[in-house]
């Protein structure tokens, strides 16, 4: 879709979204079933989500198990979606009978095919494009990326699963940053040439997973990400995140304008979260 195209984001889900069961999910053998956390916006989670609203792929939300254990059976929260799965990260998606999927470029890869006849390419056909728009996504959702350091600047047992440690988590906020500063130089060429998006002249799975990431240093407003009783603390944590002098120094308002106008033109504003809207 180029510049000058329109495209909608009529809502399209009730605010108060139903959650199925992981066993109901496994059971079907119909539909594509995504794992989330009722309230949060898990950012892959989060950016999986407007990947298929923008493909046109209708979700059955399914309530992913907590880490940690279970106090009344002593059991592992997380063991039946080990035993499905033989991992426990959040987004898990099934689609039909297939295998399950839980890595990012797995996940939008079949996005990509399953989504409806005439929603946006969201990988490019042109192979140097395709490069472009994997490379910078690696960046971003990989080992190490953007994603992977911001968990890593508090200590926390999430964080300690991607490697917390004092020396980390000081080196965290540089790496953060450099992917930002990497994001913003991509879409001060792209200004320079009239174009909204990161890459090319439509928009990509680039634009999406950068504009749904990027909240975890810069915080959209309430009209795109609502406060929900669940996610309240998480928020004020990436309203923290955007305060780190150096994160704080690489955003620009040409990093905020592109978040803005991703997430209000191609996916689902305000998110819907599900959880205790506030
Ligand atoms: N596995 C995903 C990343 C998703 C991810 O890192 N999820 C985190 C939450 S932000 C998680 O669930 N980690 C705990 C786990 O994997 O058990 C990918 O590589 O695309």
């Amino acid at each position: 879709m180029s510049d000058s195209e329109g495209h909608s984001n009529a809502k399209r889900t009730s605010p108060a979204p139903k959650f199925i069961t992981l066993d109901e999910a496994a059971a079907m053998k119909t539909g594509t079933r995504v794992t989330f956390v009722p309230g949060i916006p898990a950012v892959y989670a989060e950016a999986l989500k407007n990947i298929c609203y923008v493909k046109g792929v209708p979700l059955i939300r399914v309530s992913h198990p907590h880490m940690g254990i279970d106090k009344a059976t002593g059991n592992d929260r997380q063991a039946r979606l080990y035993e499905l799965t033989s991992q426990t990260g959040l987004p898990t998606m099934f689609h039909d009978e297939e295998r399950p999927r839980n890595v990012w470029s797995e996940q939008l890869a079949l996005a990509e095919r399953i989504g409806a006849v005439g929603s946006p390419s969201l990988i490019p056909n042109e192979i140097e494009l395709r490069a472009d728009v994997f490379g910078l996504c690696s960046v971003i959702l990989g080992e190490d990326g953007m994603v992977w350091n911001m968990r890593i600047l508090i200590d926390t047992p999430l964080g300690r699963k991607y490697g917390y440690s004092e020396e980390a988590s000081a080196a965290a906020p540089d790496k953060v940053a450099a992917v930002v500063s990497l994001v913003d130089r991509r879409l001060e060429e792209q200004e320079q040439r009239g174009r909204r998006y990161l890459f090319g002249n439509a928009i990509t799975a680039a634009d999406i997973y950068w504009a749904t990431m990027s909240i975890t240093v810069l915080p959209p407003p309430l009209s795109i990400m609502p406060r929900t009783r669940q996610n309240e603390r998480t928020m004020e944590y990436f309203a923290q995140n955007s305060k780190i002098p150096v994160i704080a120094q690489a955003l620009s308002p040409r990093i905020e304008d592109h978040q803005r106008y991703i997430l209000t033109t191609y996916c689902e504003t305000p998110a819907v979260l599900g959880g205790d809207p506030l």
